[in-house]
C-alpha cells in the first residue's frame, strides 16, 4: 500500500544544543521542508527518561523550540509542538511495549551505554525508549526520519514493530478496511559528511550534551569568540591535511573537522581536502573558525531574540500540538478498532 509521504524527527530538550544536532538533524529538519509535509517534535517524555530539573525542563523545552525556528522551520506550514502535549504518543508506545520483544529491546546500544554498568538503576523508560520513539513516529504514519548516525538502531527497531504490528494484527487491519498494512516502515534519513559529528577533545566520542567538557562540543548558543576557542583547541595531530579522503580514516579528530567543515559548506569532504590538503591545521582551523561563526552566529542571536518571548514560543507549540493530535487522534482510534478495545 502507498503511504502519504511523511516526515517526522525530534531531539530532546536536555540543554546544551549542540553542532552535532545542528548537523545531523535539524538543517536536514530545513531542508526537507522544501519537499514534505514536516512534523517536528520536541521529544519531553525522551528527555526524562534520564532525571530532569523540573525547574530547568520548560527553558530546554523552548531553547529547542526556537532553535527550529531560528535555523528556518517554518510553523506555519510545518508542525512543531512538543510531545508531552499530546497524549496519543504515550498511548501508542503502551500498545508497542506489547508489540516489540524483550530480545530486541536488549540489543540496543544506546540503552547500555546510557545505563552503563548501573543497569539495576536504570528507569524502565531509558529501557523502553525506543519503542516511544517507534510511536512517536508511527502515531504520524511517517514515511520518512532524518536523524544523526546514533539513531539508526533505534530507527531499525522502529521499522521491526511497525512489521510486526502489521503481521500480529495483518486479518483485522484487513477487515477494517486498512488492506495489507496499517503501518509504514518507515524510512531512515542519515546522508551527507556529518552524520555523526564528534567530539571536538576525543575524535573517537560523539559529540554529546551530557558531556561535562564544554570544549567538547559547539553550542547552538556559544559566541563568535567561544566557537573560535573551542575550534583553535579543538584535537589534531601534528601531520598536515591529506590530500585525499582515504587519509583521513585512521585520523578520527582530522576527519571531524573536515566532516564539520563540509557540512557547514554544503560541500563534500573530498571538496574540503583539495582546498586544503598537504596545508597546516592552523590556516585550515582559522577558515574553519570563519565559517563555523558565519553560519552559526545569525542562529545563536535569533536564538537568545526568540527566548525573550516565551509567550509566543509557548504559542508554537500549543498550536502545532492541537494540529499534531488532530492526526495523531485518527490514528489512535483506527488502531483501538485494529486491536480489539472497545471505544466510544
Ligand atoms: N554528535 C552527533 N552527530 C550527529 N547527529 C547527532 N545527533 C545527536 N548527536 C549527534 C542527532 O541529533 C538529533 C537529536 O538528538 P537528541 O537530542 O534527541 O538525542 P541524543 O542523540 O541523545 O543527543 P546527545 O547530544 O547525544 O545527548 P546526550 O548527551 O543526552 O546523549 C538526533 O537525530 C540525533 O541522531
Amino acid at each position: 500500500m502507498a503511504f502519504k509521504e511523511r516526515v517526522f524527527s525530534g531531539v530532546q530538550p536536555t540543554g546544551n544544543l549542540h553542532l552535532g544536532n545542528y548537523l545531523g538533524a535539524i538543517t536536514k529538519f530545513v531542508a526537507l521542508q522544501e519537499r514534505y509535509d514536516c512534523i517536528y517534535c520536541v521529544v519531553d517524555l525522551h528527555a526524562i527518561t534520564v532525571w530532569q530539573d523540573p525547574s530547568e525542563l520548560p527553558r530546554s523545552t523552548r531553547e529547542v523550540t526556537a532553535a527550529f525556528l531560528a535555523c528556518g522551520i517554518d510553523a506555519k506550514k510545518q508542525i512543531i509542538f512538543n510531545q508531552s502535549q499530546v497524549a496519543e504518543h504515550a498511548e501508542l508506545a503502551w500498545v508497542f511495549n506489547c508489540v516489540a520483544r524483550m530480545g530486541w529491546l536488549n540489543r540496543m546500544t544506546q540503552f547500555k551505554e546510557k545505563a552503563g554498568k548501573d543497569r539495576e538503576n536504570a528507569s524502565v523508560g531509558l529501557y523502553v525508549y525506543p519503542n516511544l520513539m517507534a510511536a512517536d513516529i508511527l502515531v504520524y504514519r511517517a514515511t520518512h526520519v532524518p536523524v544523526g548516525e546514533d539513531q539508526k538502531q533505534h530507527l531499525e527497531l522502529s521499522r521491526d514493530i511497525a512489521q510486526k504490528f502489521n503481521n500480529d494484527f495483518a486479518q483485522s487491519i484487513h477487515a477494517h478496511g486498512y488492506g495489507e498494512a496499517f503501518f509504514p516502515l518507515p524510512e531512515p534519513l542519515i546522508q551527507g559528511p556529518a552524520t555523526r559529528v564528534m567530539s571536538l577533545r576525543d575524535g573517537t566520542k560523539k559529540m554529546s550534551k551530557s558531556e561535562p567538557s564544554d570544549y567538547s562540543r559547539i553550542n547552538l548558543t556559544d559566541d563568535a569568540d567561544a566557537i573560535a576557542q573551542k575550534i583553535r583547541k579543538a584535537k589534531t595531530d601534528p601531520e598536515p591535511l591529506p590530500s585525499e579522503e582515504k587519509g583521513l580514516e585512521p585520523r578520527p579528530e582530522a576527519d571531524n573537522l573536515v566532516g564539520i567543515y563540509a557540512a557547514l559548506k554544503g560541500s563534500s569532504k573530498a571538496d574540503v581536502l583539495r582546498e586544503f590538503g598537504g596545508g597546516q591545521f592552523s590556516t585550515f582551523k582559522t577558515a574553519l573558525a570563519d565559517l563555523a561563526v558565519a553560519k552559526l552566529g545569525p542562529i545563536g542571536a535569533e536564538m537568545k531574540k526568540l527566548m525573550q518571548d516565551p509567550v509566543y514560543i509557548d504559542s508554537v507549540l500549543a498550536d502545532g500540538s492541537e494540529r499534531a493530535q488532530t492526526l495523531a487522534a485518527e490514528t489512535m482510534k483506527a488502531v483501538k478498532d485494529i486491536v480489539g478495545f472497545v471505544r466510544r
